[in-house]
């Protein structure tokens, strides 16, 4: 059964769907939002080439996914991302810097350097603080809405995923709890084409990822996920559903990871590059550039003098985060046990002596 796919912007920037109603000003944030992602991801790869951060997960080319969906939601909703929606987290308003001190493993972040700085968390933002096992964060998302539901608040969840994580129990869980209670869950599938090296079509006979949710008794659809404004129009749909409590909805967004999965990845070895060359020429923040330029909204040296104003603060970001000094290596053993067990006290010990070393 062949699954339509909602899009508002045809990959030249052309309207073919009914554009939004979201003022001026609301527009270039969004593209703004999309372009401080896409300049992050630039910046933190530079870092970890230089030794400075351990790891890094781009999302280079999905950034209209997360931007969609938060510029869809309001601000007290809460979001259960993963490490591949960092454009999420700039769209809620969230300051480079503050994401900069994970992946540097600062002694002020959340984390302090514990799962590789791919992950963020923040109560103030009302980001649940994932970690990077895949869709554990799922079933605590559904969890959460339930919760809230219960205690009669109007709070929608928003969580993120790849396709990856739909062939995880976590996710079939996860959304057999959310069907039955009407949990206010919008589930958004970040179906970037691969898991590592995994392609779609190796990962589930499933057609698509949106007809999962009829099994569970709700509502799936699919959108273009590099159409950001495609995104937020069915996250808004679902969140009302959400709100009003009709419960549940499974939001697909297709869209593609034009990097590696991570800086220890090579996509060279397991993927053709006349794909990446084809989604590249539908990449998110071109096509809504160019449909901006359209409505008289941004001209082509405008979107350049934004593009430096971002890189220019994400560099001076990286600068005043890298001053602020690394957590101490000790406190890795120190967050889980009350007493540390002696298998790890073992591994401190390594640790310390290491750093002796130099
Ligand atoms: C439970 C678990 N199993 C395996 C891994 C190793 N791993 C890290 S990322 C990844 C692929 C996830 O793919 P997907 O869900 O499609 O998300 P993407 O990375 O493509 O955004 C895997 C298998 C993990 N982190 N957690």
């Amino acid at each position: 059964m062949p699954v339509p796919v909602y899009r508002v912007l045809e990959e030249d920037g052309s309207v073919v769907g009914e554009v939004p109603a979201l003022s001026d000003e609301r527009l270039l944030a969004i593209y703004r939002a999309m372009v401080t992602a896409r300049a992050y991801d630039e910046q933190v790869f530079r870092l970890q080439r230089q030794g400075r951060v351990p790891l890094h997960v781009p999302a280079t080319g999905e950034e209209a996914v997360g931007v969609g969906m938060v510029a869809a939601l309001e601000k007290d909703d809460w979001l259960f991302t993963y490490y591949r929606t960092s454009a999420a987290w700039f769209m809620r308003g969230v300051d480079v810097g503050e994401v900069l001190d994970e992946q540097l493993g600062n002694k002020e972040s959340l984390f302090r350097g514990v799962d590789f700085g791919a992950s963020y968390g923040s109560k103030k933002y009302r980001i649940f603080p994932h970690i990077s096992a895949i869709a554990t964060h799922l079933p605590v998302a559904v969890g959460y809405g339930m919760g809230a539901s219960f205690a009669g608040q109007k709070t929608v969840v928003a969580v993120t995923f790849g396709d990856g994580a739909t062939s995880r129990g976590d996710f079939h869980e996860a959304m057999n709890f959310a069907g039955l209670f009407k949990a206010p869950v919008v589930f958004v599938c970040q179906n970037d084409q691969w898991a590592i090296s995994v392609p779609y079509g190796r990962q589930t006979a499933a057609e698509s990822i949106a007809l999962r949710a009829a099994g569970y008794g709700f509502e799936g659809m699919s959108v273009d996920g590099n159409d950001v404004l495609a995104v937020y129009d069915a996250v808004k749909h679902a969140a009302e559903k959400a709100r009003s409590g009709d419960g549940p909805t499974l939001v697909e967004c297709i869209t593609y990871r034009l990097g590696p999965h991570s800086t220890s990845d090579d996509p060279a070895k397991y993927r053709d590059p006349a794909e990446v060359e084809a989604w590249a020429a539908k990449e998110p923040i071109g096509r809504f550039r160019k449909f901006l330029v359209s409505k008289g909204l941004l001209t082509a040296e405008r979107s350049r003098g934004i593009d430096s104003e971002v890189m220019e603060l994400v560099k001076q970001r990286s600068r005043e985060r890298m001053e602020v000094g690394n957590a101490l290596p000790e406190e890795i053993f120190s967050q889980v046990y009350s007493k540390v067990p002696w298998h790890l006290e073992e591994e401190l010990e390594r640790v310390r002596k290491k750093q002796e070393e130099g």
